[in-house]
Parts: C-alpha cells; sequence; structure tokens
C-alpha cells in the first residue's frame, strides 16, 4: 500500500510527498496540527493542510529569515519572533552570543509540544536561557510595545486562518513602532509564481512599503512551497539591506550556514523581472 500526502498549490496543482507514517494528528484550538515521516523530506508539519516545513528544506528558510537581517543590524541585542513555535528561527538565532533576549510569541501552544516531540531538529533551542516563550497573538502581543527591538521576525503561516492578522497594516504599523530607531522586521512574503499567492504578496507589499521608510524584497528557493520560489520581505527604519551588508563581520563569525553566504545575500534582493514589475505596481500606484 502507498500512502501520500498531497498539499493543493492551486485548484489545478498540487505537490504529492509518499509518506511512510503518520507519526501525529490532532486539532488545537487554532488549527489541524500533523507530523508525517517521509523517505524524501525525512519528517514534516503540515498545519491545516499546508506544508511549514520539512527536515530536508528547512535550513533554507531558516537561514534566510535569519541571517540577512543578522549580517545588516551591527548591535542586536533583543529580538521578537511571530509564529515559529517550530523553533527553527530560534535555532539560527541563539548562534549570535550578542542576542540577549528572545520574545517568542506563537498563538499555539499545541504546535510547540507537538514540535518538540517530533521534531527535535528545529525545536532543540526553545530551552536557551535567552528564549521567552508567551503563547499569545502576535497581533495583540506587538500593540502594546513601544521602541523595544532591534529585530522583528514575523514567521507566520499563509495569510488565512490564524495568520492572517499578520498581515495586516495595523500589524506592520505596530511593529514599526515596537521597533527602535535602527530596527528591522523581516516577515514571511508568500511566492510571486501563481496568482493567489502573488496577489497576497502584492498586498503585503503594498502594506510594509506604507509602514516603513525602507522595504525591499528577496527570494529563497524553498523546493516543498508552493512554485518553490519563495519571497521574504525585509523592512526597516535605517538600514539598507545589500549597502549596509557587513560580510567580513559576518564571515569572522563562522558560522556553520548550507544555503546563505553574504554573496548570496547581494544576490537573493536581484529579483526576476515580472517579481520587480509585480512589486513596483503597489509601490508606485501606493
Ligand atoms: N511558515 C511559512 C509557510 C508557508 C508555506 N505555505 C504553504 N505551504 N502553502 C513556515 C514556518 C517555518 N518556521
Amino acid at each position: 500500500m502507498e500512502l501520500w500526502f498531497s498539499e493543493l498549490h492551486t485548484p489545478n496543482v498540487k505537490l504529492s510527498v509518499k509518506v511512510d507514517k503518520q507519526l501525529y494528528s490532532g486539532q488545537s484550538e487554532f488549527q489541524r496540527i500533523d507530523v508525517f515521516q517521509s523517505p524524501e523530506f525525512g519528517r514534516f508539519l503540515v498545519l491545516d493542510g499546508y506544508v511549514m516545513l520539512t527536515e530536508k528544506d528547512e535550513f533554507i528558510y531558516h537561514e534566510m529569515i535569519v541571517h540577512v537581517p543578522m549580517a545588516v543590524h551591527p548591535g542586536v541585542k533583543k529580538v521578537l519572533v511571530i509564529g515559529a513555535g517550530d523553533g527553527g528561527v530560534i535555532r539560527e538565532l541563539t548562534k549570535y552570543p550578542e542576542i540577549e533576549h528572545i520574545d517568542l510569541v506563537e498563538i499555539d501552544e499545541q504546535v510547540v509540544q507537538v514540535c518538540r516531540e517530533f521534531l527535535p531538529r528545529t525545536s532543540c533551542k526553545l530551552d536557551d536561557d535567552r528564549v521567552h516563550i508567551c503563547y499569545e497573538d502576535g497581533l495583540k502581543f506587538v500593540r502594546f510595545k513601544e521602541n523595544e527591538y532591534d529585530l522583528i521576525i514575523v514567521d507566520s503561516t499563509d495569510p488565512f486562518g490564524p495568520g492572517e492578522g499578520l498581515f495586516t497594516k495595523e500589524f506592520y504599523g505596530n511593529c514599526y513602532k515596537a521597533l527602535k530607531e535602527d530596527g528591522i522586521m523581516v516577515n514571511q512574503h508568500e511566492s510571486p509564481f501563481y496568482e493567489a499567492d502573488a496577489t497576497a504578496c502584492m498586498r503585503a507589499h503594498k502594506r510594509i512599503v506604507e509602514s516603513f521608510p525602507i522595504s525591499r524584497v528577496y527570494q529563497a528557493h524553498i523546493p516543498t512551497y508552493p512554485s518553490g520560489h519563495w519571497l521574504f520581505g525585509f523592512a526597516s527604519k535605517k538600514y539598507h539591506p545589500v549597502h549596509d551588508l557587513d560580510a567580513e563581520r559576518w564571515l569572522e563569525r563562522e558560522l556553520d550556514t548550507l544555503y546563505y553566504t553574504p554573496k548570496l545575500h547581494e544576490g537573493a534582493f536581484c529579483l526576476p523581472a515580472y517579481v520587480e514589475k509585480l512589486l513596483r505596481k503597489v509601490e508606485v500606484h501606493g
């Protein structure tokens, strides 16, 4: 008997992954949570039917969402991470000794429990002394923060279901306020390829452009996400993602990465012409 997991990437396209066995299935207060074991991608986490991470390709997403801002900002001490209950972002952040405090705000405690049990490769640093976990809606948490963080990482799900509020104008405005005067916000920015994703992507970009003086988009190749071509947003009050990249300082750290390099960092901000066009549409006609 063959067992396959499928995610619909559009009503006409799906990605199917052969499964050895289902390790967990449960319904939390917020969403359905599944963990599978597969021959090609190792273990993978699915929320409401959407693949959040696989053991084989999660390094790409987590390295790109963390090391890009960390190689730009010269002194990150306090970080706010929203979503990210799987711990992948935390694992990468804890590689930086100068970070003193990380607030991890995850709406769904059950996601953290399940990841601690079944996905130790990403959840391995959740008990680091600097990490403070708060089970709350990120949208609400950030409302009451002012001038507090050097870096905010928004590791959300897609913009429907529990993650919807993390793509709103109100949320980005509150992130701006919660950041110090040289703060950076990075968010997962969906894919530009399929129409529904591209629409979400443009909507998010428009709102971020309206909220931050510097707003750039960068890309990575993530095989298990829709189309495999994924974007991230870099929004900032002061630092430019490429002009303020300090490659030497980052290389001196001798961090062991599998995807991120400062050279790739620069290249990641060079987008295909059709993506530039999509983004320019909302920048110009704001
Ligand atoms: N969060 C973004 C996942 C988006 C994937 N979308 C999809 N499969 N349709 C990933 C969380 C990793 N920490």
